[in-house]
């Protein structure tokens, strides 16, 4: 398999250099990579997913992976990226992912929120939203993770379409939303694992931010992302916090997590990317391997226990 070696995965890549990364990916992986259209943001741009599947004949169950819901947590996109590259770098020659890729399908998301990060880069770097316009275009943006049909607008949200929580107009009222639901709500029989990146704090979060009320499989979900949390920390020491979004954190309605868990996805993560706060959003450049690296390894234990279910 060729990765495309002029790539620097240890940058942050403007959107336009990630579009071609994807044709590129597609292009030398043909056997294993394609790029699928999933939908258009509300400035009419396309947005892509990859899936990462051996040839077979066999049904396969899906792990679901999106990066780049929040403008500005720009390690979140870098990661998916580096995700690719490794499983494709590596499948060969590591058993662990050969394994795994017998019995399932990656699918993975490396922007979704498209207008907003292209705002990040060129107008405003600590855009979260995406680029909606309200109230005749004196206000833009809706937190597309407080937008999906989980108890929305309930919790943890503004009404205010100037907030930074603006959950916007009413549930999946975002063409973002609609892009990720209508594939999920087509495949979710096959979906064993929903994974959602974000940044910032080192967090392994559980459902459920809407309600302190634990989901049947909580022992299990708690049990998994504690392992996962562990293989993480083997590799640079760094500490991740595991638990339900409103028991350590704070409570929110309408994230993509407690909507795919609500919906019947059992493994539903999100993760909080680092750091703890001494850059936070603005993480530097050289952090972008060891946190590839070190969250490589929790993702990967995840998809092996998924995998063995
Ligand atoms: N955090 C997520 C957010 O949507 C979250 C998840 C929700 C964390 C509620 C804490 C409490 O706010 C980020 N960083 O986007
Ligand atoms: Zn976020």
């Amino acid at each position: 398999n060729q990765i495309p070696e002029n790539y620097n995965y240890t940058q942050y890549h403007p959107m336009e250099e990630i579009y071609t990364w994807m044709a590129q990916i597609q292009k030398s992986n043909s056997e294993l990579v394609t790029q699928h259209y999933l939908g258009e943001t509300v400035e009419n741009r396309t947005i892509y997913y990859l899936q990462i599947s051996q040839p077979s004949d066999r049904t396969k169950k899906i792990i679901w992976m999106d990066c780049g819901i929040h403008a500005r947590e720009w390690i979140s996109p870098a990661f998916c990226q580096w995700f690719v590259k490794e499983i494709l770098q590596n499948y060969e020659s590591d058993p662990k992912i050969r394994k795994f890729l017998q019995n399932l399908d990656l699918y993975i998301l490396p922007v979704l929120n498209i207008d907003g990060y292209i705002y990040s880069w060129e107008t405003a770097r600590l855009w979260r939203k995406n680029r909606s316009p309200h109230l005749n275009g004196t206000c833009y943006g809706t937190d597309l993770n407080r937008n999906f049909n989980s108890s929305w607008g309930t919790l943890g949200v503004s009404y205010n379409c100037s907030s930074e929580i603006f959950c916007g107009t009413g549930p999946e009222s975002e063409p973002e939303t609609r892009a990720v639901v209508q594939l999920i709500e087509r495949k979710k029989s096959d979906i064993l694992c929903y994974l959602t990146i974000h940044s910032y704090g080192q967090y392994i979060l559980t459902p459920y931010g809407s309600t302190t009320e634990p989901p049947s499989n909580n022992e299990e979900l708690m049990h998994v992302a504690q392992t996962a949390a562990a293989a993480l920390r083997e590799k640079y020491g760094t500490s991740y916090e595991v638990g339900s979004t409103s028991l350590i954190l704070y409570s929110n309605s309408g994230s993509s997590r407690d909507w795919a868990h609500m919906i019947g996805i059992p493994f539903s993560y999100t993760f909080e990317l680092r750091d703890k706060g001494t850059y936070g959003f603005i993480l530097p450049a050289d952090q972008i391997q060891p946190t590839c690296e070190e969250t490589m390894l929790a993702v990967t234990t995840i998809i092996e226990y998924v995998d063995q279910k």
